[in-house]
């Protein structure tokens, strides 16, 4: 593509797929995919919706909890939660004791009689798949499905001022000695033709918690290799983290480490742009 052109059909597209539930964001980065150029991809973005796509930097509203004054512990909707280290780029931020030790157990308790071996979106069809890239077992619980369900996800939507609404229900993991989570990124990717379906529902995900539900005796840490940041699972613990874009340039690329000795067990929580309803 030499010289790129805004043509009317190129507009009319941008403004279909924001009809369609396409964050401008994602509109964006598709067409980066197709070739566009980032100046041309803008100033079509921007002609088509008639509003300004950026200012500083995506102006998305994101997960955050409030650290203004540095805060060592915060409150979170019926629960004091430890803040153990913050990063700014990616954005990373490891909580303490956001579940209770009665609670981790009773989630694991819940969970392991529907563990099932896991499964990943499948970026074609929207559908999923048995990954070998993600070893461990796991299963999901609907949102508000059970009373503990319900109560960590106000505490979680408290903690990171993101409404419950926005929220995917709880996913439990188990990884057992060897198993792993290969580094990769939470959000959908935008070429994938598969990720088109997934975003109707609740636009992409913008945050993570990853919550520890046991501390396993050796391995296992969250890792984030573009930033060498390694988060030893620690019972109770969460690291939260979040992404803007659905781009690499946000660092957010994490994985599970192998799990040495031990088991390992999660909960994901991932929150959306939108309501997942
Ligand atoms: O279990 C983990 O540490 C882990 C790592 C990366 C979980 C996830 N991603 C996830 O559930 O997305
Ligand atoms: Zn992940």
């Amino acid at each position: 593509m030499s010289i790129q052109h805004i043509t009317v059909e190129l507009r009319h597209w941008i403004v279909e797929q924001t009809a369609a539930g396409h964050s401008p964001q994602a509109v964006h980065e598709a067409m980066l995919q197709q070739g566009w150029s980032e100046e041309v991809a803008v100033a079509a973005l921007e002609q088509a919706l008639g509003e300004k796509i950026y200012e500083d930097g995506p102006p998305v509203a994101l997960p955050e909890p409030d650290l203004g004054g540095s805060p060592n512990r915060i409150w979170a909707h019926d629960r004091e939660v430890s803040v153990l280290l913050q990063m700014k780029s990616p954005r990373v931020v490891l909580f303490g004791g956001l579940l209770s030790d009665e609670e981790c157990d009773e989630l694991v308790a819940l969970a392991r009689e529907r563990l099932a071996r896991s499964e990943t979106v499948q970026t074609l069809t929207g559908g999923s798949e048995v990954n070998a890239a993600r070893t461990s077992e796991g299963m999901f619980f609907q949102r508000g499905e059970h009373p503990l369900c319900e109560r960590i996800e106000r505490r979680i939507a408290a903690l990171v001022n993101w409404p419950v609404e926005n929220g995917e229900g709880l996913q439990v993991l188990r990884y057992r000695p060897g198993a792993q989570y290969l580094p990769h990124y939470d959000y959908f990717d935008p070429a994938q033709p598969g990720s088109l379906q997934i975003l109707k529902r609740g636009g992409q995900r913008v945050g993570t918690l990853v919550m520890y539900l046991n501390t396993p005796e050796r391995g296992g840490a969250t890792t984030f290799p573009d930033v060498q940041l390694e988060i030893p699972p620690t019972k109770g613990h969460a690291a939260f983290f979040s992404y803007a874009l659905p781009h690499p340039s946000t660092r957010t690329l994490h994985g599970g480490a192998p799990v040495i000795e031990g088991e390992k067990w999660v909960a994901t929580k991932w929150l959306r742009e939108g309501r997942f309803d």
